[in-house]
């Protein structure tokens, strides 16, 4: 053993040791308990940053647990390679996404091995493989037979001048990032997901993930976003067509003052006949964002239709606007505006002069003023006509009962989740495996014509598709009627690749079909570690994949993440580390200069995984010299020789009270790790640990031998943590075997007994009594104990006190005048 630590070479040592073992390639084994361990895999954006080393740092910690709990643990590894960034690399450096990606793996994946994180790298996949999204391409068309996949028109972000479609990230403040001009919304045919069929599913099932964190369980369900509601049938007036809104407050509709349809809504169209303004009004709401965030900070406008609507149950007439914050697509196209107890109606009827009409008071009876708010809470129906003195919740039944009564209505659920649209104009993506023909339309390419392959050698401008002007790519014929027909151009949004990767981890190496049995082998993943920003929309599609690969019969769970840990982020003087606001650190220069191991340890030490964590230079300093203190206690034992073997009952106090902490630590350690995953103050009470073993002289040969326990567990307990030290230094304690084969430490109850002990206690050097006190007792304990002995107390009484002196273990003499 050398007496100096050397990370380097140790830890190039460690991971030879593991690639010639293959120590970390899992087999299936019914004999031992599975546990698959699974991070978010990485865009393979150039190089590894900061959030991937936390991230990876977390499961490889959580991994080498498990595996020292003695389960068979599954740690894959994969690459999240389609997307945008690979376009825009090859625009400006003109390098083909294809090899720009490829190139960014091989870098990436050396960097994961500088790590020495437990990966199965049999199991590797990369998503823009044929191999891999074949399968997507496979699953795609056979929902489309079952109608969980369909086509309709929906609006993208287009710039005129360069005529072409821009993603919502090369949209800046309302213009084009190639040329600036002004970006417009079109309505073009797109492929969509049924997610909706499975809402309630998806929604219902949220309450078995009770290893979930509780936040990210509230935005899911926030995002399905389920109410009960009525469907209200207004009349449009003159033509009787029936209009349709939906409203979670049934109990205001003695309120409504307006209806207010979407700039796509037939009614809005037919008011604009002959009306100019109204039609460059919604030509204005067409251009508009549709992204609901822009919805609700815009400023409401609308505009009337000159159509009247006529209420279902107090027969008048109401104004029929056109509002620019009504979409299409969500529910009817239309709602009802009640002014009093809406505040986003409220300050639409003062901008355009509606009125503002009271129909709910506040239980409590106190008064409201409708000149400076919405009274937008539950209460008591005043001025509702027959409604009038009834609750809320007792006028929702009743106003419910009394439309359907007359067939104007009925109580529906309603989710707030829409369909998912899965077509992306772009070029680096899985193609849409449809074929569009002339005489037929759509047709999905069958199965034995998959995969449908995305030519690689190809020259991008950014501007439009390269596929369009391949025609080996592009020109074919109807898988129908044998005619000509062309290919679709559109590729997948890449969420449709990273929500069904962890299932094939299971089986990648399968040519015949999407998953086989090895996938109930593995899934679900025990424990799923990621960054906190995908906590809505990737595990929801991955969550609905799930059950659709569930119900195509590939799998026989119904959700595929039992636990979940959410990250935080690595921040640099409060900010989050970012390329643009320049305060990034590579980790490349941090494990040139210290090494791999103190990395991790940092990484581990700075912060609970959950919370973001702070940089700090001081903070790697101080990792680093921990680990060399160890390294240093671990050679000063070796040096000495072999430590005799332990027995417990030919200890002394202090060897045994150094024992019981080396025992309690084992115990913290375990918890914190295995159940809190507080690797934070694991490691600090592995310090603490270390701390008493430096103090600790360790004269005899027992001594010695507590010695020798202490310091293996402190390897043990570290090893998940920073693996290359601690399977040199295990070696070099005297193990043939490797710290990776070697079982999680176990607390030995005997140590943690506090045992007392016998002391004599003399005054002035004469013995006068026996006490006896716990084996781990204090100073001031132990003194007190003494003075207060009967028969010490007789001759002491009335002397003064000089000073009393402990001999550990042995006695205590009071020294009196
Ligand atoms: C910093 N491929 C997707 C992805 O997010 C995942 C897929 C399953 C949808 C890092 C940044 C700066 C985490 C991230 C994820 C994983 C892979 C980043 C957290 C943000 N962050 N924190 N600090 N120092 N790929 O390559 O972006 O959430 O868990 O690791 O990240 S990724
Ligand atoms: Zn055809």
């Amino acid at each position: 053993m050398d007496q100096q630590y050397h990370s380097e070479k140790i830890e190039a040592l460690a991971q030879r040791y593991w690639e010639e073992h293959d120590s970390f390639h899992a087999v299936e084994d019914s004999a031992k308990e599975k546990f698959y361990c699974l991070s978010m895999f990485p865009y393979p954006s150039g190089r590894l940053h900061m959030g991937h080393v936390r991230n990876y740092t977390i499961g490889d910690v959580i991994s080498r647990y498990q595996r020292m709990q003695g389960k068979n643990v599954m740690q894959p590894m994969g690459w999240d390679a389609f997307g945008l960034p690979a376009e825009n690399a090859a625009i400006k450096h003109g390098v083909p996404p294809a090899q720009w990606t490829a190139e960014n793996i091989d870098y990436m994946r050396d960097q994961l091995k500088r790590l020495g994180f437990s990966f199965d790298w049999a199991r590797e996949l990369a998503t823009c493989r044929p191999e891999y999204y074949r399968w997507e391409q496979w699953l795609f068309t056979r929902l489309y037979k079952k109608g969980l996949v369909y086509r309709k028109t929906a609006p993208v972000n287009w710039c005129p001048n360069d005529k072409t479609v821009l993603a919502n990230e090369q949209v800046i403040e309302g213009r084009c990032w190639r040329c600036d001009h002004e970006v417009e919304r079109r309505e073009i045919a797109q492929w969509f997901m049924k997610i909706t069929a499975y809402a309630e599913e998806l929604l219902a099932d949220l309450e078995k993930l009770d290893e979930w964190p509780e936040q990210v369980r509230t935005m899911q369900r926030n995002w399905i976003g389920r109410s009960e509601g009525v469907e209200v049938q207004f009349t449009v007036k003159g033509s009787g067509e029936p209009l349709k809104v939906f409203t979670t407050r049934p109990d205001t509709l003695m309120g409504v003052s307006c209806v207010a349809v979407a700039a796509e809504h037939p009614l809005a169209l037919s008011g604009a006949v002959n009306n100019p303004r109204l039609l460059a009004f919604i030509d204005e709401c067409k251009h508009q964002q549709t992204a609901e965030a822009a919805i609700e900070t815009m400023e409401k406008r609308g505009m009337d239709t000159g159509l009247r609507a006529i209420h279902p149950l107090s027969g008048k007439e109401l104004p029929i606007y056109v509002a620019n914050f009504v979409l299409m697509g969500y529910g009817e196209g239309a709602v009802m505006a009640v002014p009093a107890h809406d505040q986003r109606d409220w300050e639409f009827a003062r901008r355009y002069g509606l009125p503002i009409k009271q129909v709910i008071a506040p239980t409590t009876g106190e008064a409201i003023d409708l000149s400076e708010q919405a009274f937008t809470g539950k209460g008591v129906l005043v001025d509702s006509g027959e409604f009038s003195g009834m609750s809320s919740a007792e006028a929702f039944d009743s106003i419910a009962e009394r439309l359907s009564a007359i067939g104007k209505g009925c109580k529906r659920i309603n989710y707030r989740l829409r369909d998912w649209g899965v077509s992306r104009q772009r070029y680096w993506g899985t193609p849409i495996p449809i074929i569009n023909c002339p005489g037929c339309g759509a047709v999905p390419v069958s199965e034995d014509r998959l995969p449908v392959v995305l030519p690689e050698q190809i020259r991008l401008d950014g501007i439009s598709s390269p596929l369009k002007k391949m025609s080996e790519f592009y020109r074919t014929t109807c898988p129908q009627c044998g005619g000509e027909a062309h290919r679709e151009t559109d590729t997948f949004d890449t969420f449709m690749e990273s929500s069904w990767y962890y299932a094939r981890y299971s089986c990648p190496d399968n040519e015949q079909a999407m998953l086989d049995g090895r996938a109930s082998h593995w899934l679900p993943v025990d424990q799923y570690i990621g960054g906190i920003e995908h906590a809505i929309l990737h595990l929801l599609y991955a969550r609905f994949y799930h059950k659709l690969m569930r119900d195509e019969g590939l799998l026989d769970s119904d959700e595929p993440f039992t636990r979940l840990l959410t990250q935080g982020m690595v921040l640099k003087d409060g900010a989050k580390m970012s390329k643009s606001k320049g305060n990034t650190v590579d980790p490349e220069a941090l494990i040139a200069r210290y090494g791999a191991d103190t990395a991790r340890l940092f990484m581990m030490f700075a912060a609970p995984p959950e919370q973001s964590l702070e940089w700090q230079d001081t903070g790697v300093e101080g990792a680093y010299r921990f680990l060399k203190r160890i390294w240093r206690l671990v050679h000063e034992q070796v040096a000495a020789g072999e430590a005799p073997p332990l027995d417990h009952s030919a200890l002394g106090v202090q060897e045994k009270e150094l024992r019981r902490q080396v025992h309690e630590t084992i115990a913290k350690v375990s918890d914190d790790i295995g159940r809190r995953y507080t690797f934070n103050t694991a490691i600090a009470a592995v310090m603490e640990l270390t701390n008493a073993l430096s103090r600790f002289q360790a004269g005899s040969g027992q001594g010695r031998a507590v010695m020798q326990e202490g310091l293996e567990a402190i390897v043990l307990l570290l090893a998940p943590i920073v693996p290359h030290v601690t399977h040199v230094l295990w070696q070099s304690l005297g193990h043939e075997s490797a710290v990776i084969d070697a079982r999680w430490p176990e607390v030995d109850e005997s140590a943690l007994r506090c045992d007392s002990q016998l002391l004599v206690v003399q005054v002035n050097g004469k013995l006068r009594g026996r006490i006896e006190v716990a084996a781990n007792a204090d100073r001031d304990t132990v003194e007190a104990a003494a003075l207060m002995e009967g028969n010490v107390q007789c001759f002491i009484e009335g002397k003064e006190v000089k000073k009393v002196i402990v001999v550990p273990g042995r006695l205590v003499n009071i020294v009196v005048k």
